[in-house]
């Protein structure tokens, strides 16, 4: 069978699932927030990763409910968090892209009853390739809401300077390559340095992506790094355990 029916009746059978991945303040290690990661609980093939079932979503515009689905539940665990901690999600090109997706958004957040400031959308420097103009709109439409915007995967674009300059992020992610690089390409070094700089002068958090090490972490921290994100803070896990150590830290 193919993957792409399956997602529909995935959907239809409550086969998915978020998994919460902690991101914490550089400085004193307090949890900040998570990202929500999908994960796929399929019947047959087991535990389905996104890497394997996010790009046949997208070819096959399953995507959109899917996404609408991760939106939908983001916004019920978000509205339980204490007011401090923030839900960040994913999303994919294709979704950003469709000519519903602020219609979406505005109809789950407001159904949903969510502070918009709790809810975080990491969105990717493809999005704003191709149709300039109405990213920028939409970008500022969402913001308007409440809902804070990252820029996910930060340096891995073509002209990740220029985006910073154009469009209001609130966040930018560095991506896990610069960090897993520290140390050991002298470059690494040197570019994590000038994206905390830039970030931090254009007022906005930097995250690093990707933390296995407490070297990296130390470096981060000590370079300017606001929030650091990866293994060594903690793996993505199911909502329940992410719950306990949210209450059992209150
Ligand atoms: O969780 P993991 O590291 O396996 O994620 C792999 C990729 O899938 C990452 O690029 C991540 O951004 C993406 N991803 C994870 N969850 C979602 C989601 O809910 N929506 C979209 N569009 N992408 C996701
Ligand atoms: O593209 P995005 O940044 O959303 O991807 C997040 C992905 O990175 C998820 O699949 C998550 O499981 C993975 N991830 C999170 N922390 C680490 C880490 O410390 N090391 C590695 N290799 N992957 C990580
Ligand atoms: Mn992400
Ligand atoms: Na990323």
């Amino acid at each position: 069978r193919a993957l792409e029916a399956d997602i529909e009746r995935g959907l239809e059978r409550d086969e998915f699932e978020l998994y919460l991945q902690p991101r914490v303040a550089a400085r004193d290690g307090a949890i900040v927030g998570y990202e929500a990661l999908l994960r796929w609980s399929h019947p047959e093939r087991g535990m389905v990763q996104p890497g394997d079932f996010i790009p046949v979503a997208e070819v096959s515009g399953k995507i959109i409910d899917l996404g609408e689905w991760v939106l939908r539940e983001a916004c019920r665990l978000a509205a339980d968090f204490p007011d401090h901690l923030h839900l960040s999600i994913n999303v994919s090109p294709v979704q950003f892209r469709h000519p519903d997706f602020l219609k979406n958004v505005e109809d789950i957040l407001s159904a949903s009853g969510v502070l918009p400031r709790k809810l975080e959308l990491e969105i990717t420097e493809s999005v704003l390739i191709d149709d300039d103009q109405r990213a920028l709109v939409l970008l500022g439409h969402l913001k308007s809401l409440g809902l804070r915007i990252a820029l996910d995967d930060f340096g891995t674009g073509y002209s990740s300077l220029s985006y910073l300059r154009r469009y209001p992020f609130d966040v930018i992610k560095i991506d896990r390559s610069f960090v897993s690089a520290l140390g050991e390409e002298e470059t690494a070094n040197a570019i994590i340095r000038t994206i905390i700089d830039l970030g931090s002068g254009l007022g906005m958090r930097v995250v690093a992506e990707g933390v296995e090490t407490v070297e990296q972490a130390r470096y981060l921290t000590e370079a300017g790094c606001d929030e650091l994100q990866g293994y060594l803070l903690g793996r993505p896990q199911p909502v329940d355990a992410a719950i306990t150590a949210i209450n059992a830290s209150l």
